[in-house]
């Protein structure tokens, strides 16, 4: 009998394991896994997307674990001039420097409320953040529009709300509100709007350059426009 029970209850919590199918970092974090690392998660029904999970954990609940990170640039290997249709769908290598991808950002955020934390650091290891309460990427048919509020200072200021509310942007699908096309002259992408604040997917700089004004991958607010980022990284977090 007790054999019978344990082989029940054995396939039971191995049907249970095979059917979780965690649709962000948040999920795994309360699942238990609080290992920081790369999972898999469903933000759209069966097909996974492979992702960098930080479950760093601290005193404050916006630092506690279950990040999910939508955007990375640490070390300057991977090149982020990228067309619309890398920009969709995502590029890069999940362990190092990635974009995760417009449409899975919709469909994480779509239904379900979340904050986003921007954390940068400088060539000299400086480091600083920024928070928001609520972030969003809109359908594709409204240009996966930005939605950002809630700003809190980490200390390296605000240089995002004023992408609020604008289209997302490539070299080869201008929707921006400039004249001209605001990726092709920062060489980036982005929710340009006339052009930009902050160019997380610009160049990779390394470090101070003032002959390349507002190209690199810049956080205007703390750094200037001439300051590249040694890292910055995107990562948002459901908000229950
Ligand atoms: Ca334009």
């Amino acid at each position: 009998m007790t054999v019978f029970v344990v082989a029940l209850l054995s396939v039971f919590t191995a049907s249970v394991l095979c059917e979780f199918k965690p649709f962000d970092c948040s999920d795994l974090y309360k699942s238990g896994q609080t290992a920081s690392g790369i999972y898999s998660i469903y933000p759209a029904g069966d097909i996974p997307v492979w992702v960098y999970c930080e479950m760093i954990s601290g005193g404050k609940d916006e630092d506690n674990g279950g990040w999910t990170v939508i955007q990375r640039r640490m070390d300057g290997s991977v090149n982020f001039y990228q067309p619309w249709k890398e920009y969709k769908t995502g590029f890069g290598t999940t362990e190092g420097e990635y974009w995760l991808g417009l449409e899975n950002m919709y469909q994480l955020t779509r239904n379900n409320k979340y904050m986003l934390r921007v954390d940068l650091e400088d060539f000299a290891g400086r480091k600083g953040f920024a928070l928001y309460s609520s972030f969003s990427v809109g359908p594709e048919a409204d240009g996966y529009k930005l939605q950002v509020s809630g700003f809190k200072d980490g200390g390296a200021g605000d240089s995002l709300s004023r992408h609020n509310g604008f289209k997302f942007s490539t070299f080869d699908k201008d929707q921006d509100v400039h004249g001209n096309n605001c990726a092709k002259r920062f060489l980036g992408a982005f929710w340009y709007s006339k052009c930009h604040s902050t160019n997380p997917n610009g160049v990779y700089l390394w470090g101070e350059d003032d002959t390349h004004y507002a190209i690199g991958n810049v956080w205007s607010s703390w750094k200037g426009y001439a300051v590249g980022m040694k890292s910055i990284s995107m990562k948002i977090k459901h908000v229950s």
